[in-house]
This record gives structure tokens, C-alpha cells and sequence, in this order.
């Protein structure tokens, strides 16, 4: 999957309503509609109510907010434009590592399928 796929699909599990599915990415118009505030800035708990976000994973969500910090360069607890470019490339790389980390899992549960049943004939034979 590339970089621009993702990043499209990360912005539809935060906004389905309006994540653009082909063409550039409009951010100003991504945090104009997350910003429930009307500040121009994103607040953790504007992330926290984006549609989707409850439906993630608790890890994933704590990375998010790990990702939130990270992208508030200047420690203002909001996330200006730039900041929230950042914040989402971040997310994206969560995202990116957890699907990794699934398919390994998958991967070795399937081995040790395949191994099990040598191992009890292994056993057996003793
Ligand atoms: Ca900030």
C-alpha cells in the first residue's frame, strides 16, 4: 500500500465524512471540519471525537496521542495546521506498524501450527 493510500484510508477511519478519496488532500479543510471549536486549532479531545477514533484499537489510540504531542512542537496542547499535517503522517506510520505487526503475528501462529504436530509425534515416539 502506498504512503498516499494510507494516508487517505487513515483520514477516513477519523473522518468518513469527508476524507477526499481522489485528488489532493485539502488539510485546511480536514481541520476545519475536526475542529469543533472553531479555533482554527486541534484539541486532543477534538481528536478523541473525530468519528472512528473509539473504534480503534487501545494501543492505537495510545499512540495517537503519543503522535498528538509529538507534532505540538511548541507545546501549546493544540495542533496549528503544520503541526497537524505532522500529527497525521504520525498516525499513518501507527497504523502502517500495527498492520506489520498483525501479519507477523499471523505468520508465526501459523507456524507454530505447522510445527505442532511434529512436536506431538516427537513426543509420542519418547
Ligand atoms: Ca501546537
Amino acid at each position: 500500500m502506498c504512503l498516499r493510500t494510507s494516508s487517505i484510508l487513515m483520514l477516513s477511519i477519523l473522518l468518513p465524512c469527508c476524507s477526499p478519496v481522489w485528488g489532493e488532500v485539502d488539510w485546511a479543510a480536514l481541520l476545519d471540519n475536526m475542529d469543533l471549536s472553531r479555533d482554527g486549532t486541534i484539541h486532543w479531545h477534538e481528536v478523541k471525537h473525530s468519528m472512528g477514533f473509539k473504534g480503534l484499537p487501545k494501543d492505537v489510540r495510545k499512540g495517537f496521542k503519543e503522535a498528538f504531542n509529538a507534532a505540538d512542537i511548541n507545546n501549546d496542547h493544540v495542533l496549528a495546521l503544520e503541526e497537524f499535517k505532522a500529527f497525521y503522517a504520525r498516525t499513518e506510520m501507527i497504523v502502517q506498524d500495527r498492520d506489520r505487526q498483525l501479519v507477523e503475528q499471523a505468520r508465526q501462529r501459523l507456524q507454530e501450527r505447522k510445527a505442532a504436530p511434529l512436536e506431538g509425534s516427537v513426543k509420542s515416539e519418547l
